[in-house]
């Protein structure tokens, strides 16, 4: 059965947000709606932005071309296209392209009569970005805090922002949202192959149900959290991951501004060890 006729019954009107039946519709597998004529606006603004600002630039090498955010001595001001305006409209493009993305799910969550985990779920990375591009900034008094968008360049602000604090490892909100993300990937390995274990089992034997997957972990740890439990866990995880990561970024700089090793003088100060 073609996919299309498949979704054919899914394909209702309304749960729109905005504009009612004005953009309720599909273009091939895609549904439209508002916020997707808005995510394509922004998107297509953003990209062309991009693509002006590396003409003006000395590179055409897609892994080197780079908008770089106004010179630190612009502060909040507006700074000339040239020199971190351009960086400036296309953080507002891509702003407005997340949140309209974020806003599509919405509607299509609401069509579908699904929970809004999905847009929640984007929101964090919706956060973790505009905390790097906006919020940190902002508290810093300069928009030349922010991360250039270029593909290497990206990787050099995070290096250098990095050795500013010396050794970034040290920054305990780091560690906390290292751990988490290794902790999802874990998740997502034991699940994966719980599931394929029992859906996909040797040639020529039956397929096998969650109380196969339930006694599994039961013989195995003690404990089973569940078919839908390791749904919550995963999400929790990696939302957790996320936020910690724009927290061990925001208190670098605004709440702390030494090295991140010397925080751990705490640990040497305790009365215990005197
Ligand atoms: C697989 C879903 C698909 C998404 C993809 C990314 C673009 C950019 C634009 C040339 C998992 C599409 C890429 C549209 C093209 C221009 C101007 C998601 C999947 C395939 N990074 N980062 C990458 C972004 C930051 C860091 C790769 C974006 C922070 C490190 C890709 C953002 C910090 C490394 C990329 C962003 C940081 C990367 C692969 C925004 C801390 C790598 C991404 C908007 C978070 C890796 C050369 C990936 C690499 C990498 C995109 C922000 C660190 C180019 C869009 C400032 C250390 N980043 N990044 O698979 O190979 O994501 O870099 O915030 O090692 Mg980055
Ligand atoms: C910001 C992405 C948002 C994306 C959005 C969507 C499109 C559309 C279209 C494909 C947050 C974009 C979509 C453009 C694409 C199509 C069609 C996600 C974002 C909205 N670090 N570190 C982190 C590790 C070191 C440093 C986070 C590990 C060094 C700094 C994570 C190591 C130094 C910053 C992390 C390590 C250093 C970070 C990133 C190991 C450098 C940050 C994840 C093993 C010398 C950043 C909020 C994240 C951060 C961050 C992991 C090493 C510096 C926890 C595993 C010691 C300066 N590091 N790091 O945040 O917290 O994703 O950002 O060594 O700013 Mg680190
Ligand atoms: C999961 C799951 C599960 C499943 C699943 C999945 C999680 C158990 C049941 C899903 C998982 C997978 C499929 C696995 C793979 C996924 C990943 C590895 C994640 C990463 C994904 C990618 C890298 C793919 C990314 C691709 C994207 C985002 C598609 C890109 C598409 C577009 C840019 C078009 C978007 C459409 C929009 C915005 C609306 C419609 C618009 C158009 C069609 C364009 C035409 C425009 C208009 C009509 C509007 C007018 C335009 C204007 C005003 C401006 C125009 C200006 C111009 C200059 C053009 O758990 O269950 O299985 O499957």
């Amino acid at each position: 059965m073609s996919m299309l006729s498949f979704e054919r019954k899914y394909r209702v009107r309304g749960g729109t947000l905005v504009g009612g039946d004005l953009f309720d519709f599909w273009v091939g597998p895609f549904f439209v709606g508002f916020f997707g004529v808005t995510a394509v606006f922004f998107a297509a603004l953003g990209t062309l932005l991009i693509l002006y600002g590396a003409s003006l630039g000395p590179t055409w090498n897609p892994w080197r071309i780079s908008i770089a955010p106004p010179d630190l001595s612009y502060g909040l001001a507006l700074a000339p296209l040239a020199e971190g305006g351009l960086w400036q409209i296309i953080t507002v493009c891509a702003i407005g392209a997340f949140v309209s993305w974020a806003l599509r799910e919405v509607e299509i969550a609401r069509k579908l009569g699904m929970g809004l985990h999905v847009p929640f779920a984007f929101s964090f990375a919706i956060l973790a970005y505009v905390t790097l591009e906006v919020f940190r900034p902002l508290l810093l008094g300069a928009w030349g805090h922010g991360f250039p968008y270029g593909i290497f360049s990206h990787l050099d602000w995070v290096s250098n922002t990095g050795y500013q604090y010396l050794h970034f490892h040290y920054n305990p909100a780091h560690m906390i949202a290292v751990s988490l993300f290794f902790t999802t990937t874990f998740a997502l390995a034991l699940h994966g192959s719980l599931i394929l274990s029992a859906a996909n089992p040797v040639p020529g034997t039956a397929v096998l149900t969650p109380e196969h997957e339930n006694a599994y972990f039961r013989d195995f740890i003690g404990y089973s959290i569940g078919t839908l439990g390791i749904h919550r866990l995963g999400l929790f995880l990696a939302l957790s991951a996320v936020f910690f990561s724009a927290v061990c970024i925001i208190i670098s700089g605004p709440l702390w501004t030494r090295g991140w090793p010397e925080y751990w003088t705490w640990w040497l100060d305790l009365p215990i060890w005197r």
